[in-house]
């Protein structure tokens, strides 16, 4: 093989807790203000990246932000100490306080949009960091991730780095988690199809209940940025009745590997003709595309909000079939687990089911998916990329000794008022940049 996926799964971070901050995320508003548990939740994704990396798959890990965001209180006129600042708005909002607290940048698949470089017009990977502009405690992720990103990815001649779209809900962008790529080998020319919530310039449909993150003016702009062929480019709504029952992102109802779109039948307004110009424009590259389309009456929208049977992972195996990795929650729903045993006898190139326990994730909305960000590269752009990053026995075990000496077993939002949760989670990130050979990328805000 000379042309590889990479996931770089987001590790939780220390603040992970239950805050009800996303209005349309159905999983973060029911589970607002119960208790966490961020030891637990950074276990269970690095298990995940451990067991992946064991089967032969590239796995990365990103790190977590520091929080809580000291920088954006002192831009919002907080004053003082640090300490000083976490006492006032504890007192004055505590809503606020668990907005800048949060461990969001764990989700990366909204961390940016990554075009490989088969794709461009440069032949260099291209990545433009989502702007996440529907809700404030994600806006705040972008800075950081751009340094991050920045410092993985460094080398010129492979890697183009895109600052975030401007912070208004014209230019919403979610990044890769409304994002599909559709083709061959990982080094192959193939079709990019962007999902949309509303196109907001020139009027057309919207959702009427929750809000629609991601905009087609964005979506646009980063297949602008990433210089993408339009014959080899499809933009696609989402269905705006599914975004009101609680499908805040396209990744909760489709995921896409090669040529496999695996998606339910009421993923996307004007569907058939969506899937005929993808199939389409596959088929001048040469491509077969598949489409597994999962029928209402097999999995309501509901059970897949429920149980992010969409939020899975599609992976090549080395044997050249794919393997589905799904959370626990699929599996205790049986018209879903119905459905993934039978749909791996359908003579698809999905044959084998992964399930992994995710439930601290899972309670604000993220499942195996929303965890990884996927970077498709060649040989050469593998080689350029920070090898600290990637997971093996040794990363493991550092990992998992570093998350024991420094998590919490608990959290809950009034723990966010403690001033020494920001001082443990300052000592351990210093301690993880030297682990993962990052530089300053934390010390970049303070
Ligand atoms: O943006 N949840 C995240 C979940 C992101 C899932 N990512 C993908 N589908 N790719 C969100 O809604 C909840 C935080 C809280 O309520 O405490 C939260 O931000």
């Amino acid at each position: 093989m000379s042309a590889y996926e990479v996931n770089f799964d987001g590790l939780v971070g220390l603040t992970h807790h239950y805050a009800g901050l996303s209005f349309g995320n159905v999983a973060s508003t029911s589970n607002k203000n119960t208790p966490a548990n961020p030891k637990l939740a950074a276990k269970q994704g690095l298990q995940k990246m451990k067991t992946l990396s064991d089967m032969g798959f590239k796995q990365g890990v990103l790190p977590p932000q520091e929080r809580p965001h000291i920088p954006v209180l002192r831009q919002l006129g907080f004053t003082g100490s640090d300490a000083q600042i976490i006492a006032a708005v504890a007192k004055q909002s505590p809503q606020l306080l668990s907005a800048v607290s949060s461990a969001s940048s764990m989700w990366t698949a909204n961390a940016a949009t990554v075009s490989p470089s088969a794709d461009t017009a440069d032949k260099r990977v291209h990545f433009t960091v989502a702007n996440l502009n529907n809700k404030f405690h994600r806006a705040i992720e972008a800075d950081t991730t751009s340094a991050t990103l920045r410092s993985i990815f460094k080398n010129e001649a492979h890697f183009v780095h895109h600052a975030a779209l401007p912070q208004q809900a014209l230019m919403g962008d979610e990044g890769a988690a409304n994002h599909n790529r559709l083709g061959g080998a990982y080094d192959q020319a193939s079709v990019q199809v962007f999902v949309y919530g509303q196109q907001f310039l020139g009027g057309g449909i919207g959702p009427k209940h929750y809000p629609a993150r991601q905009s087609r003016e964005a979506s646009e702009a980063v297949a602008r940025l990433h210089q993408l062929k339009a014959e080899q480019t499809v933009f696609v709504q989402q269905h705006p009745d599914v975004i009101d029952q609680g499908v805040f992102h396209n990744d909760v109802i489709a995921v896409s590997n090669q040529n496999v779109l695996f998606h339910h039948q009421h993923a996307f307004l004007n569907q058939s003709e969506a899937l005929a110009e993808i199939r389409e424009k596959m088929a001048r590259l040469g491509q077969e595309f598949v489409s597994i389309e999962v029928p209402d009456q097999r999995v309501s929208v509901k059970d897949a909000v429920n149980t992010y049977l969409f939020n899975s992972q599609l992976l090549t195996r080395a044997d050249g079939g794919m393997s589905i990795v799904v959370p626990e929650e699929s599996r205790q729903n049986p018209a879903v687990w119905g459905y993934l045993n039978d749909m791996i006898q359908m003579g698809t190139p999905i044959d084998d089911i992964k399930v992994f326990d995710l439930r601290e994730s899972m309670r604000n909305g993220g499942g195996p998916a929303c965890l990884r960000l996927r970077v498709a590269v060649n040989e050469a752009e593998l080689n350029a990329i920070n090898p600290n990053l990637f997971m093996n026995d040794a990363m493991f075990t550092r990992l998992n000794t570093w998350v024991d000496q420094y998590y919490r077993d608990q959290l809950a939002q009034q723990d966010l008022a403690d001033p020494q949760l920001l001082i443990e989670s300052r000592t351990a990130l210093d301690e993880l940049t030297q682990i993962l050979g990052l530089g300053s990328v934390y010390h970049f805000q303070r």
